[in-house]
């Protein structure tokens, strides 16, 4: 089965093999959502649950994320909606300290595909970056991403800013440890805990 050899070739951080076994994986009519959550991130909350045991390592927490993002690249097509009129105007990033990506490139990927136009601010992004992101390119919408329970607090601070700054765009928030109440008590206008769902959130908020 072809979506249990992506799930092994990021295990095997076999990066190389990605692009192909995807691509055959979308000729043979697999869905692509299936592709992606069984095939691309159950191996990373794999190896999430062997770090928290002790049993992997940040290098292959490093290597899988590498195939993981090799994988996606191909996926990107197929995330994309057939609808492409402009939606808005969208600045992402993760939070300051914090240097986890993928979710947030999903987020990023899938707001592209429906149409929205995305400033990609990457990774560690200090609150200033967002708001001058924000500012120049009159930004409907300025979403965050967090991992770490640590860098949670820079959401907060970046929503801070932008509120300091006079901006009015809407703020969206997400990430794995980030709740519904997290993101009330730190003032978001969104919140989602999945890609598709920030994309929905992101169409609420904008033309809301
Ligand atoms: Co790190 N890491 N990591 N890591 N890492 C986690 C997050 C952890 C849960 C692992 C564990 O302990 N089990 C743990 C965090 C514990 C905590 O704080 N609660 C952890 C830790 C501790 C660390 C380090 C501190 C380890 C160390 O150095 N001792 C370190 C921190 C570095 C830093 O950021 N300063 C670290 C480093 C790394 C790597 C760099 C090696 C690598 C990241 C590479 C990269 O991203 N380029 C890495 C990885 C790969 C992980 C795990 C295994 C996988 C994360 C991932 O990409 N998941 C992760 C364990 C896990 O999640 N199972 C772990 C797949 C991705 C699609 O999911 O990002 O949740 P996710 O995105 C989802 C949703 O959350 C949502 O949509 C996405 C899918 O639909 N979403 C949004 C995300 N952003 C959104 C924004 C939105 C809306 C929805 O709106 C704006």
């Amino acid at each position: 089965m072809v979506v249990r050899r992506i799930f092994d070739a990021v295990l095997a951080f076999k990066k190389d093999e990605l692009p192909s076994l995807i691509r055959q994986a979308l000729d043979e009519g697999v869905p692509v959502e299936r592709v992606l959550r069984e095939g691309l991130i159950a191996p990373l909350d794999e190896l999430g649950e062997r770090f928290s045991r002790g049993d992997a390592f940040v290098p292959e927490l490093l290597m899988a994320a590498r195939a993981v993002k090799a994988g996606l690249e191909e996926l990107r097509p197929a995330l994309a909606e057939a609808d492409t009129a402009p939606r808005g105007r969208v600045v992402i990033g993760t939070v300051q300290g914090d240097l986890h990506d993928i979710g947030k490139n999903l987020v990023a990927m899938m707001l592209e595909g429906a149409g929205f136009r995305v400033v990609n601010l990457g990774v560690d992004v200090r609150p200033e970056a967002f708001v001058q992101a924000a500012r120049e390119s009159h930004a409907d919408l300025v979403c965050m991403s967090a991992l770490l329970t640590t860098t949670m607090p820079n959401m907060e601070a970046t929503i801070r800013a932008l509120r300091e700054q006079g901006l009015s765009c809407r703020t969206m928030v997400g990430g794995a440890p980030v709740t519904p109440r997290f993101a009330a008590r730190v003032g978001a206008d969104g919140y989602s805990d999945d890609a598709p769902g920030a994309v929905l959130m992101a169409r609420r908020l904008v033309e809301a």
